[in-house]
């Protein structure tokens, strides 16, 4: 079959889900076949992650407008890309990295290059007649998938994703597929696991808002579409989960697990090296932290920390592991912002044992995975994620199940850009299964 080469690319400026600017890039095939990719955008952001490019104009969008990287794409991307073959994303990547030429991305900016970089993906599934997880399995040389990510839910959302006090970022719950066969399907396998992963994940959702109701609080949500009530401290919020969680019909511990993503990032106070919790009115060291968890561990069944230091905590991060690594998972986001240098050098120190990875984290498909590739080669396990600022675009999902990812983190069981990743996951899971 005759392989497609771009015919055009255009960009524009569209809203993400914090009603903020971002880009949607389009590509058109010589065959007439069209793609588009729209990028997100973090909030509480590594400070190693690439650039975003904006356009500083205080007149629109709070300064925060993209027309600047629209028009990199427009005007200066798409005449170096026009002919390429669209199956050549190495090449794609690669012209996008060099016309860039800077290490973070500044010059056309991640976000314009991102868009054009996904988009080609897409674009050339399209071309191929293939399911975008298929192509992409197939063609970065991952195994034909078969296995589906399991879904991470944000269903408590603070730190820097609400207006609430709240401290810790994001309290997740992890359904666990052994637990809930035995429970509630009787050891009989479901025909499809995913479906029975996100109807607990829904299930408890819910039944985590009614308590909030009954017991007086708001059943607001943040900007990930878990709740975001004003809490007394972040204790109470992981009691509240426990009893959502039993309310549903499930056992914390055997069908569902917690997470945690602190977010410690924004809460570390470089100068004093002390972290600020306002609500438990408190200064913790790095020490104190691990303790802490240390603590948290005996009460809740939680098998998950992101971010538990801060982003640039090298030698903590290695003592939080070498002491907690055996129990959960510590997983590195701010820390590693899917960048290879930043995973070199903790695979050296043995930093984490888990990898969070975005890919606007570091702005072209083509890094995104060779980071997942180092990270796999060392038995990291691997969370594919969005950001908090997310637009309906559901490559993500894709993405988890082509690189054969542990888990997919895409946020609460509401709002419409965090189901349309579960949605489609659920989608994947019957085109695998079928
Ligand atoms: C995170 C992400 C997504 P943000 O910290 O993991 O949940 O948040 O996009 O704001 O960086
Ligand atoms: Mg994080």
């Amino acid at each position: 079959m005759a392989i497609s080469k771009i015919k055009n690319i255009t960009a524009r400026e569209i809203l993400n889900s914090k009603g903020e600017p971002t880009v949607e890039a389009k590509i058109i095939l010589s065959n007439g076949l069209t793609a588009k990719a729209a990028v997100p955008c973090g909030t509480s952001t590594s400070s190693f992650e690439a650039c975003d490019l904006r356009d500083d104009d205080s007149t629109r969008f709070s300064g925060r407008g993209v027309l600047k990287a629209v028009s990199q794409v427009n005007e200066v991307i798409a005449p170096k890309l026009l002919g390429l073959k669209i199956n050549d994303q190495a090449l794609i990547d690669k012209t996008l990295i060099d016309l860039d030429a800077t290490p973070t991305k500044k010059n056309l900016g991640a976000n314009a290059i991102l868009a054009v970089s996904l988009a080609a993906a897409r674009a050339a599934a399209q071309d191929a007649g293939e399911e975008l997880f298929y192509y992409l399995a197939k063609t970065h040389d991952f195994p034909e998938p078969k296995k589906m990510p399991t879904p991470l839910f944000n269903i408590f959302n603070g730190g820097a994703h609400a207006d609430t006090g709240l401290d810790f970022q994001e309290f997740m719950i992890i359904p666990s597929l052994t637990g809930i066969f035995i429970k509630t399907e009787m050891n009989n396998k479901p025909a499809r696991p995913t479906k029975r992963l996100i109807q607990a994940g829904a299930e408890i959702f819910k039944a985590l808002g009614k308590i909030l109701k009954e017991s007086g609080f708001s059943t607001e949500v943040g900007l990930e579409g878990g709740y975001a009530p004003d809490m007394d401290s972040s204790i109470q919020a992981l009691e509240f989960i426990m009893a959502a969680i039993i309310s549903a019909g499930y056992e914390p511990g055997r069908d569902v697990n917690l997470g945690l993503d602190i977010g410690s990032s924004v809460l570390f106070d470089r100068g004093a090296k002390k972290y600020v919790f306002r609500l438990d009115n408190a200064l913790f060291t790095n020490d104190n932290l691990i303790g802490l968890y240390n603590e948290w561990l005996k009460k809740f069944p939680i098998i998950y920390l992101e971010d538990g230091l801060d982003e640039d905590e090298w030698a903590a991060w290695s003592e939080l592991t070498s002491e907690l690594g055996n129990k959960l998972m510590i997983v590195g986001d701010d820390l590693f912002a899917t960048n290879l240098d930043r995973l070199r050098r903790g695979l050296q120190e043995k930093a984490a044992n888990s990898i969070i990875i975005k890919p606007n984290q570091i702005g072209t498909l083509s890094e995104t995975i060779a980071c997942v590739k180092l990270a796999q080669r060392h038995n990291y396990k691997v969370i594919v994620s969005h950001r908090s600022g997310e637009t309906n675009d559901d490559f993500i999902a894709d993405l988890a199940v082509a690189v054969g990812a542990d888990y997919l983190k895409a946020g609460s069981l509401s709002r419409g850009e965090r189901v349309a990743k579960y949605n489609r996951l659920m989608e994947i899971e019957d085109l695998i299964l079928a």
